[in-house]
């Protein structure tokens, strides 16, 4: 039987990479993103090339109410999760903390933590059941390194490198996995939505460097999760060649 995996934020970028090699390693896939055409429109790209079945649900990771009634009520069959990637996440913004504006703290804060939270407090639950499970949580080099503007969306990737942390103490007993995933840069929508729409200063971000692409991380979350039982990759730095920390990068 295909195990099954349970991706938040696989509209775009990382999680929607890490769904189709997913797929390609066969697994059944839950799928959530707030975009439904996106998501139904990945769902039934995924399910046609690689036969596998895919459950796709529209909700905002930042409403508690909306992930308890999409994910507290999983039919039987999908409830069995091997696998949860807590991916969903954003920055907004780009100022420093005297000119930041409370909107995107919220939105950042709202997303990046509660929403991993929400998400985790009702899936846990399951794995605990089974006896096993593996998270995935999305940080950042943001969340081990803070830099100019950075400040709430590197505190908001702190705080998810702590919950990786506390959440392998607390759910040691019941045999599941943690892996803290903390990226470099990765061209994905994530400068597009940091800097609201703006897709001239999203491209600049990239300029004379060679960033990640979404199917590098997927790769390593893939090889992260295929692991033998008795091995667990707690925490996975990667970063371009192009890019030694969050301020020593290397342009042509
Ligand atoms: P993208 O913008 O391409 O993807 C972000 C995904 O998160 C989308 O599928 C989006 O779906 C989903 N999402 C955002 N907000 C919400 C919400 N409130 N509820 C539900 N889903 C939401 O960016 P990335 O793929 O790059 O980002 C994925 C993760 O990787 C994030 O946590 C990011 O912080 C982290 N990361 C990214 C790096 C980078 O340089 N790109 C580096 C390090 C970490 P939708 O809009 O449809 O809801
Ligand atoms: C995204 C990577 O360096 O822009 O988390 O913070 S960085």
């Amino acid at each position: 039987m295909n195990k099954i995996a349970l991706i938040t934020g696989a509209t775009s970028g990382i999680g929607k990479a890490t769904a189709i090699l997913f797929a390609e390693s066969k697994f059944n896939l839950i799928l959530t993103g707030r975009r439904s055409e996106r998501l139904e429109q990945v769902a039934k790209e995924i399910q046609e090339k690689y036969k596998v079945e895919v459950l796709s649900l529209t909700f905002d990771v930042r409403n508690y109410d909306e992930v308890k009634q999409n994910l507290g009520n999983l039919p039987k069959k999908w409830q069995n999760i091997d696998v949860l990637i807590n991916n969903a996440g954003l920055a907004v913004g780009t100022s420093t903390i005297d000119k930041g504006e409370l909107d995107d703290w919220n939105r950042m804060i709202d997303t990046n933590v509660k929403g991993l939270l929400h998400v985790s407090k009702v899936i846990i639950p399951l794995l605990i059941s089974q006896k096993k499970g593996h998270i995935i949580n999305l940080s950042s080099i943001a969340g081990k390194e803070v830099y100019l503007n950075g400040n709430v969306y590197c505190a908001s990737k702190h705080a998810a490198d702590a919950l990786s942390k506390a959440m392998r103490i607390d759910l040691l007993p019941h045999n599941i996995k943690v892996t803290n995933i903390a990226p470099g840069m990765v061209e994905t929508e994530f400068s597009v939505v940091r800097y609201k729409g703006d897709q001239q200063q999203a491209d600049e971000v990239y300029q004379n460097m060679k960033p990640l692409l979404a199917k590098d991380i997927a790769e390593v979350i893939l090889f992260a999760v295929q692991r033998p039982a008795h091995v667990t990759l707690n925490d996975i730095v990667i970063m371009p060649t192009a890019q030694a920390n969050t301020s020593h990068l290397k342009r042509d």
